[in-house]
């Protein structure tokens, strides 16, 4: 018995009776002597929590269950958000019991002197008993304020309560649902101070199950740790083997700014680190952290009294029209948004973006399906108030890390409106235009797309070399100038202007953005074929990046294809072999021992037709690479870092380069 460790003991029957069962007769002979008509009414209110558990917690299945403990939690961190605790174990024993436990004050012990029952007795026995008892701090979990404790206490088989404060351990214990049966009494001395509650939910409630769910305890806890900033939860679950860590501690002194860098795991971020605001406006707090990454999804995640409204509320509103409002702001302000960008909507400047909004209010009210939609219209205002002057000077203070905020919004604005503009671009296309294939694009005889492949190939050169050598049933060429595609600089709306983008999409017939279907698709291999250098690399990636962006289903899809050209030609009379990496050079040049030829090949125009078809080309002898949705991402990753104007990560990037195009090529 850990809660009892530092306890000193008075009589050791105390310690039975605390731990294990009670003396039937005992019971007994406490209620007759405790029950008065008061005693009747709290009966009747406890029974009827077991009558309709409903009206209390969410249900009687799993999640009700797990509510229970939330219930308790609750109240030790309202205790701990009152500052006068810092930490709270939460054990689930190998018979599904829970102990909760905190180093607070300890539930107050004082006898009511109209009652004669002990404030511990009520606050456990009343669904009336909200409401802290100094009357100055409000409670801020989320909980039933403040019934919870009974709520639990009515729909377990029996509770136990340990309260320690003034030198002293005080215990109760109810069964049943919650009746008393043993009321407060000292059971020993203590220097310790803080409240133990224990209790095993009743099966007769919970008859799905009691067992509870290691992840989901786990996970909640974690969450409140990250919810409350520099509060230790140390987390126990008995029931693991032996050759598990049976204690987890979550304790995160940055709080939800931690959360937030907890949330990016695996996503490349774009700030050094996240932002964090908080303020306090007519008892209400709020608090803020996000951070971009250089993806596009949007996180926003907000909470009021630490539960998770799920369906948003005042205080997300509060938070996205301020984010857009002091970015676009900004933006005009530092020049970064021209007179003739239109404002960055909420959807673009929320691209990208991990942030949580959490709110402590003394008087939440939840609309909605489920409850979890935060209604309090003065939370709008507030968190509008408190994040929105402090966003703002921080961007003033911080000209490098806010010019990246904006441009990323603006990146997103600039695809979202090229996006729209192709989509109107094709609508307005005659049937007969839209259907029209490029004049570029040497096109395969087959109509059959499973057998169909189109090569996208890099330089004039190579292309006819492609074109020559290629199986004109099946194979179709569409050769890509060099730089067009280099649209770093002019950025993402141009990618639209881009003939070859365009003559791209009608070549594929899948259409576009909304306009998208995959059904259309007239290849079934789209086969990126460049040169095996830094630049070929570079092109892969810009393709990858549109396609990812724009076209993604044919990477999901597993359409889109590298062709792997050699890297070397070796020759010894009519002897000839190809070798696409420098290990297979070394190997065949131990065959061919000596007076052989090298040579090596620079790029696709190097080859002449034949050789190019052999080598690349020929479905009989070639090697192709799948392109996955990994590859593809990582393609994007590092697409922004080569729009961008520093030459520091491009340097890097070249660097890292020769090992994104082994990756791939392996
Ligand atoms: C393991 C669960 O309940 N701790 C706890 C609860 C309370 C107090 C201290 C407390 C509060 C006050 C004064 C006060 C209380 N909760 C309630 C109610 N841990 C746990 N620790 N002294 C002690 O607010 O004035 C009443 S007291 F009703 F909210 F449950």
């Amino acid at each position: 018995m850990d809660e009892l460790d530092n306890l000193e003991l008075e009589e050791t029957e105390e310690n039975e009776e605390f731990s294990t069962s009670v003396n039937v007769e005992d019971v007994t002979k406490v209620h007759t002597d405790h029950y008065g008509a008061e005693d009747i009414q709290v009966l009747e209110g406890m029974e009827a929590v077991r009558k309709r558990p409903g009206m209390y917690i969410a249900s009687t299945s799993a999640s009700g269950l797990h509510h229970l403990v939330w219930e308790i939690v609750d109240n030790g961190i309202d205790e701990a958000v009152a500052g006068f605790a810092d930490e709270i174990d939460v054990t689930v024993d190998d018979e599904n019991v829970i102990t909760v436990k905190d180093n607070g004050r300890g539930v107050p012990v004082d006898i009511h002197p109209k009652t004669g029952k002990s404030a511990a007795e009520t606050i456990y026995t009343e669904l009336h008993a909200g409401g802290k008892f100094d009357g100055s701090v409000y409670k801020m979990s989320s909980g039933l304020h403040g019934v919870g404790a009974t709520v639990v206490n009515a729909l377990s088989s029996w509770m136990e309560v340990i309260s320690e404060r003034d030198g002293h351990a005080y215990y109760l214990r109810f069964e049943n649902g919650g009746h008393t049966v043993v009321p407060l009494k000292v059971i020993g001395e203590s220097a310790n101070h803080g409240t133990t509650v224990k209790f095993k939910a009743d099966p007769a409630i919970f008859r799905e199950t009691t067992v509870y769910d290691h992840n989901t305890l786990r996970e909640h806890l974690r969450e409140l740790a990250f919810l409350n900033k520099g509060i230790k939860i140390v987390f126990t679950d008995e029931r693991l083997e032996d050759d598990q860590e049976k204690t987890e501690v979550f304790q995160y002194k940055g709080g939800i700014k931690e959360y937030v860098g907890y949330l990016q795991k695996g996503k490349t971020t774009i700030m050094p680190e996240p932002l964090y605001f908080e303020g306090e406006e007519d008892d209400i707090l709020v608090e803020v952290a996000f951070q971009y990454n250089d993806g596009f999804n949007r996180y926003v995640y907000c909470y009021c009294n630490n539960v998770n409204t799920h369906e948003g509320g005042t205080h997300e509103e509060g938070f996205r029209m301020t984010l857009s409002r002091v970015i676009n702001k900004y933006g005009r302000k530092a020049g970064i948004l021209k007179d003739k960008d239109e404002n960055l909507t909420g959807d673009d400047v929320r691209e990208g973006i991990v942030a949580i909004v959490s709110v402590k209010h003394p008087n939440p009210e939840y609309e909605g399906q489920t409850k979890t939609k935060l209604g309090n219209s003065e939370v709008r205002k507030i968190v509008s108030n408190v994040f929105g002057t402090q966003f703002e000077r921080y961007l003033m203070e911080n000209p490098k890390e806010a010019r990246v905020i904006v441009e990323k919004g603006l990146l997103a604005s600039n695809a979202r409106q090229a996006a729209k503009k192709a989509r109107e671009a094709t609508r307005r296309k005659s049937p007969l235009e839209f259907t029209a294939l490029p004049g570029k694009l040497r096109d395969c005889i087959s109509r059959n797309p499973e057998e169909s492949e189109i090569f996208i190939v890099e330089g004039d050169s190579a292309g006819g070399s492609a074109t020559e050598g290629r199986n004109r049933r099946t194979q179709a060429i569409l050769p890509l100038r060099g730089k067009i595609l280099n649209v770093e600089k002019a950025g993402m709306h141009r990618i639209f202007d881009n003939a070859e983008i365009k003559t791209m999409i009608t070549a594929f017939g899948t259409g576009v953005g909304e306009d998208f279907n995959i059904d259309k698709l007239r290849y079934h291999k789209v086969i990126i074929m460049s040169d095996a250098d830094v630049d070929g690399a570079h092109i892969r990636i810009l393709l990858l990046t549109f396609f990812y962006r724009f076209l993604r289903p044919i990477i999901e899809g597993g359409y889109v294809y590298f062709a792997q050209p050699p890297l070397f030609r070796i020759q010894k009379g009519k002897r000839l072999d190809y070798a696409y990496s420098d290990e297979q050079l070394e190997d065949l040049k131990k065959i061919y021992v000596d007076k052989y030829e090298i040579q090596r090949y620079k790029g696709l125009g190097e080859m002449d037709a034949d050789q190019l078809f052999e080598t690349t080309m020929d479905p009989e002898t070639r090697t192709l690479v799948k392109v996955n949705i990994e590859n593809a991402m990582e393609a994007d990753q590092v697409f922004e870092m080569l729009m961008g104007e520093e030459v520091e990560p491009r340097k890097a990037f070249i660097m890292k380069n020769a090992h994104f195009v082994k990756d791939i090529d392996l």
